[in-house]
C-alpha cells in the first residue's frame, strides 16, 4: 500500500516537471498567442515615433509607416485634458499586427484594442508591426476635440 502511494506521488511529480519544461521550451508568442508577423520580432530595433496629444491636436497628425516594419508609437498627453487616440480605421480594419501597450506602470498584451486613453502628462506606447498598406484614420472620442481638429492619419507604405 505504501509502495503504491509512493509510486504515485512519484508520478504526479515527473507530470509537474515534464509539463513546467515543455512551457519553458515555449516561446513567449506561443504562450500569448500572438499575430504570426510578431513572431522573432526584434523590438529592440524597432522604430520609435513620438506622437504628442495636445489640446485639441496630435502632433504630428500624420503618422507614416512601412508594411511589414515594427514600431512603437510614443502617445504622449502633453496637454492639460485628458485624450485619447481611438481607431478609427488604424485600429479597426487590422492595420496592424499589436503586441501590446506598454505604460510605466505596466503592460497590457491584446490582439486587438479600440482605443488608448491617456490622462494629461502620461504616456503610453503602443506596440506593433505595420500589416496592411493604405490610409488609417483616428481621432480623439473626447466631446468636443475632435470638432476642434483632434484628428489624424496614418498612412502605411507598400
Ligand atoms: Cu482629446
Amino acid at each position: 500500500m505504501k509502495k503504491t502511494v509512493i509510486g504515485m506521488l512519484g508520478s504526479v511529480w515527473l507530470a509537474v516537471i515534464l509539463s513546467s519544461q515543455a512551457l519553458a521550451a515555449d516561446d513567449e508568442e506561443q504562450v500569448l498567442k500572438l499575430h504570426p508577423a510578431l513572431v522573432n520580432v526584434k523590438w529592440d530595433a524597432a522604430k520609435e515615433i513620438v506622437v504628442d496629444l495636445d489640446d485639441d491636436n496630435y502632433d504630428p497628425p500624420e503618422i507614416v509607416l512601412k508594411r511589414g516594419m515594427a514600431y512603437r508609437v510614443r502617445l504622449k498627453n502633453i496637454g492639460v485634458k485628458a485624450h485619447d487616440m481611438v481607431g478609427g480605421s488604424f485600429f479597426e480594419e487590422d492595420a496592424i499586427a499589436l503586441k501590446m501597450i506598454n505604460t510605466k506602470v505596466g503592460r497590457v498584451t491584446a490582439n486587438h484594442i479600440n482605443s488608448v486613453y491617456i490622462k494629461p502628462k502620461n504616456e503610453a506606447e503602443v506596440w506593433f508591426v505595420a500589416l496592411k498598406a493604405g490610409h488609417f484614420s483616428f481621432f480623439c472620442s473626447i466631446p468636443g476635440h475632435r470638432e476642434a481638429g483632434m484628428e489624424g492619419v496614418v498612412k502605411i507604405l507598400d
